[in-house]
């Protein structure tokens, strides 16, 4: 019944944005076993700056990240939204139990595979940090958390998760994200910093094609779960970087004339060069950061660089 219910949703979304005017397919779908997969590689490999940044932030600062946020009153629960394997969370929630700060670790994950996989394998490397994974959502489930959980909160949305959103897309979700809180809470929330365009172009066109067998899975995805006739080798990854918008926007072009049919029968027609808008990586000035959690209504408390100054991850507080 579930998987009725989700694969009519991809199906649905899949025929609304391959039916409109300027073609689009959805970038939460890139993340089947397959996808998750390139997304690991990607952030391994060498363009890919991104992750190599953040680690750096969150083992270097860790535990000033936590001084801005202690309170003697108030233990703290760390809530991570889109944990994922959880790798650069550690060194802040090692630093956490080694400065005695909090012992509550709170994933929030849309995968189930992903909340059972950090139950198992946490607890070896987090001794008496306690692990309570929530499934779903990130909003409705950061809302169960606050229902259930009194501790004050630290937030965790890392990674430039963010930049997968319009500007304007970002600032609502930060809005919605200052009304979960109570006043105290704290978020981090991880931004990838306007630079050399090059640097930027080259994270998402990366010489071992890992970006666009990322992008062309979604393809193959349709393929397999709606019994799509796609031909990926029809399709060219095409990524821009806009240094006056920072926007980083991926695209897939037809390189033919082509039909590509679901197994309902329902087909879409491509021109040559009709491109398939599928993802945004928006990148922001530290300026444009202050003023989206500004306008969200939080308190800039802190923002940490890495050192070669690619990446911010912002501390604010309500
Ligand atoms: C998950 N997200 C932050 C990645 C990004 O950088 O936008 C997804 C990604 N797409 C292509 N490469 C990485």
């Amino acid at each position: 019944m579930y998987d009725i219910i989700i694969d009519s949703i991809f199906r649905q979304d899949v025929i609304q944005g391959l039916s409109a005017p300027e073609k689009y397919l959805l970038p939460k779908y890139f993340y089947d076993a397959k996808g998750d997969y390139l997304f690991g590689q990607i952030m391994h490999c060498p363009e890919y700056y991104l992750t190599r940044a953040e680690t750096e932030i969150l083992r270097d600062y860790s535990g000033a990240i936590l001084q801005a946020c202690w309170s003697s009153q108030n233990p703290l629960a760390i809530v991570e939204l889109g944990a994922g394997d959880a790798t650069k969370t550690r060194y802040l929630l090692q630093e956490a139990l080694r400065l005695q700060y909090s012992k509550l670790y709170i994933p929030i994950d849309i995968s189930e595979n992903i909340i059972d996989y950090l139950h198992t394998s946490l607890p070896a490397h987090l001794p008496g940090m306690q692990i309570k994974g929530y499934c779903g959502e990130y909003l409705p489930m950061l809302a169960e958390v606050q229902a259930n959980e009194p501790a004050r909160k630290l937030v965790l949305f890392l990674g430039s998760s963010i930049g997968n959103l319009l500007p304007q897309e970002a600032l609502t979700f930060c809005q919605h994200l200052y009304a979960y809180l109570n006043a105290g809470d704290f978020v981090l929330m991880g931004f990838d910093l306007k630079k050399n365009p090059q640097i930027i172009l080259n994270a998402y066109n990366d010489k071992g094609g890992l970006t666009r067998a990322f992008n062309l899975n979604l393809l193959n995805r349709i393929n397999q779960e709606l019994g799509g006739n796609f031909q990926p080798d029809n399709f060219m990854h095409y990524p821009v970087y806009d240094p006056m918008t920072g926007a980083c926007k991926s695209y897939l072009i037809s390189t033919c004339a082509q039909q590509v049919t679901l197994d309902n029968g329902i087909y879409f027609d491509f021109a040559q060069d009709e491109p398939i808008y599928m993802e945004v990586s928006q990148k922001y000035s530290e300026a444009e950061i202050n003023q989206m959690g500004q306008r969200a209504g939080f308190k800039p408390v802190q923002t940490f660089l890495d050192s070669q100054r690619l990446f911010a991850d912002v501390l604010w507080q309500k």
